[in-house]
């Protein structure tokens, strides 16, 4: 006969206990269960008694027993200058001593170790009496409370410091109303991708739109960090969804926690959290969003700790432990991981006034001024042990993108102070113009990739964002040729216009040709997905505000259309898999960057330019608005941060 599974304690059923209850075959589980609790108090009672005499019995290696009447015994309380030797509140005296005292003492010892005992078993019966769920509840308030102590501990009150100018915080909202109508729509979308990720994906990285649950990758590690409500937050202030806004950040006063078990990408976590909480901070003059921050920059500072000071890829957060991606060359760290820190950094250390944060990055600078470049070209991989390049590939793509940006807008965060930044972004440039920057047969103007001695005649999506960089640097470039950088930049972005034009989808491929016949359009397979990237829309944006052609809102309000037909499902936004096929197939990813970069460049491309003028604000490669810091030199030694 098969025997009936006891009824659970709680949702977790319990294996059957064989205690003959066959002869009570009506009340079998309800027996079951009263012999057990018997059975559990019995033991607990034996246990706590044990335990007792364990810990209230002498420890009999170091005192004499002294029912054994041997020469020694203890005496408690008695003045040390008499000569006795003191052992934890008790002292050892040579023979002689009074017999009487001598039991008295022993008696109240035995009467105390009693007392001790029942105290112990009425405890224990009293929390036998609980039932499972307020001995759950009593539990997880004692854990409540050590989590709050750590939290006090941790948000200790930062220096206060003089606010950077923050300037163009408002509606920037447009007189026209066809453009107020284009920039209606964006926030709608986004209204759509927040909600759906809060609906589906809450307190998860990443939203599967079409799954409807929750997505992440390695970038951030095994845990739930939140990334999407973290990086869409000055998004969703900007756009003036307040609700929505302090949603998120109810959510990461109560939950963003970095005391976790988890390896992460430095780079990623950097220009996603500490750029996204750093914005959000500035934006709201919420404190949570700076104390969060600088918690977090605390948990990357061991990534730092490498033979030449170039951080690792990956740092485990709690255990500080980091490495490289497997797949980079020999061991090496990635030019655009760790080239794209600064911005954050300098900010970090404004706001703390410790300069650690800064004296991280400018060492990486110092160093990477000091090495050999081929052909003035940096190459995409550097040992972190050896100090010594790997692969020479260079590009203004995936690998080694964001390094020249940030150059560029260390100088533009200082307020055109920092020039030695300035002049690295220029050398830079010249380099990459001279080697990889070509014009394709059919007159395209195109960036290619520098790999293994020749110029590969490919763009990817990523590079795109190089057209605003270009713009942005105009102003200021060497011998005056901020006309040359605009045209540059304006010729980049009709490129990779037409690599968006050239699909069935209106959307950009990953990456593009220019060669064999080939322009502006994906070749491989796997390079026709479109994962709703923000790089070709961030240099519309970019040409918007420096030349108001209105071709760039006309093209940007295509890429709208486009994302909303073909990208949109009720779960959210999706990226899709081949542009050139007319019937999507989704890849059921809503990337964060979506939310902090695509939805917003949009959504100041249809803004008027008072809101968060460039003048004032410089935006890290997330899309962050972080404020200029006008301070009196390069080293920063006006500011309390550098005292
Ligand atoms: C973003 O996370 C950042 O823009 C980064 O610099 C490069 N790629 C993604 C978006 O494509």
């Amino acid at each position: 006969m098969t025997t009936p599974a006891l009824l659970p304690l709680s949702g977790r059923r319990l294996p059957p206990l064989n205690l003959g209850a066959s002869a009570f075959p009506h009340h079998r589980a309800t027996l079951r269960l009263s012999e057990k609790f018997i059975l559990l108090l019995i033991l607990s009672a034996f246990i706590t008694l044990c335990f007792g005499a364990f810990f209230f019995l002498p420890d009999s290696s170091k005192h004499k027993r002294f029912d054994l009447g041997l020469e020694d015994v203890l005496i408690p309380h008695v003045d040390t200058s008499k000569g006795g030797k003191n052992l934890g509140g008790f002292l050892i005296h040579g023979q002689g001593h009074d017999e009487h005292r001598h039991r008295e003492e022993e008696e109240r010892l035995r009467n105390k170790i009693r007392a001790d005992h029942e105290k112990a078993l009425e405890e224990a019966k009293e929390k036998l009496k609980k039932s499972r769920d307020e001995i759950q509840a009593e539990i997880q308030t004692e854990k409540n409370k050590v989590v709050q102590e750590l939290k006090k501990k941790d948000s200790k009150p930062l220096p206060p410091v003089p606010l950077p100018n923050l300037i163009g915080i408002n509606s920037g909202e447009p007189a026209d109303p066809d453009i107020r109508e284009k920039r209606n729509k964006v926030k709608e979308m986004m209204k759509h991708a927040w909600d759906n990720y809060r609906q589906y994906g809450w307190g998860h990285n990443e939203l599967k739109p079409i799954a409807r649950k929750g997505h992440s990758t390695n970038i951030f590690g095994n845990s739930q960090m939140g990334a999407t409500i973290v990086d869409a937050l000055d998004t969703l202030y900007i756009m003036g969804l307040h609700d929505e806004f302090r949603e998120g950040q109810e959510w990461i006063d109560k939950n963003l926690d970095f005391s976790v078990n988890s390896e992460v990408s430095v780079f990623e976590v950097n220009i996603r959290f500490i750029g996204g909480l750093l914005a959000a901070y500035y934006l709201s003059g919420q404190e949570v969003f700076k104390i969060k921050a600088v918690q977090l920059a605390g948990k990357l500072l061991p990534a730092f700790n490498t033979p030449t000071g170039i951080p690792w890829a990956m740092v485990n957060l709690k255990s500080g432990v980091g490495r490289n991606w497997g797949w980079a060359s020999a061991g090496s760290s990635i030019l655009a991981e760790f080239g794209t820190l600064h911005m954050e950094f300098v900010h970090l250390s404004y706001l703390t006034g410790d300069p650690v944060y800064y004296n991280k990055v400018m060492h990486i600078r110092k160093l990477l001024q000091k090495m050999d470049r081929p052909n003035g070209l940096y190459p995409n991989y550097l040992n972190p042990r050896t100090g010594r390049w790997g692969q020479h590939h260079t590009s203004v793509g995936g690998l080694g993108d964001s390094f020249y940006e940030y150059l560029l807008k260390a100088w533009l965060m200082s307020d055109k102070m920092d020039t030695e930044a300035r002049k690295m972004y220029d050398d830079a440039i010249e380099a990459i113009e001279k080697h990889l920057i070509r014009k394709s047969n059919g007159g395209l103007t195109f960036i290619g990739e520098w790999k293994n001695g020749h110029l590969e005649r490919k763009m990817g999506h990523l590079t795109c964002f190089a057209g605003g960089m270009f713009a942005l640097g105009a102003d200021g470039s060497r011998d005056d040729k901020a006309g040359h950088y605009l045209q540059l930049g304006a010729e980049i972005a009709h490129t990779c216009h037409e690599s968006y034009d050239r699909t069935a989808l209106k959307l950009g491929p990953e990456a593009f040709k220019f060669d064999g016949g080939v322009e502006a359009v994906a070749v491989r397979q796997n390079e026709k997905y479109y994962i709703l990237r923000p790089e070709v829309i961030e240099t519309y944006w970019y040409m918007w505000r420096f030349t108001h052609d209105p071709k760039y809102r006309q093209w940007g309000w295509e890429a709208t259309q486009a994302i909303d037909k073909y990208c949109r499902v009720s779960g959210g936004f999706s990226g899709v898999k081949d542009v050139y096929s007319s019937s999507p197939t989704y890849d059921d990813v809503q990337q964060s960057f979506f939310l902090a970069e695509t939805l917003k460049y949009l959504y100041l491309l249809f803004s008027n330019d008072d809101l968060l003028p460039l003048d004032n604000w410089v935006f890290n490669t997330e899309a962050h608005p972080l404020p200029v810091l006008h301070l009196a030199n390069t080293t920063l030694s006006g500011n309390p941060a550098y005292r």
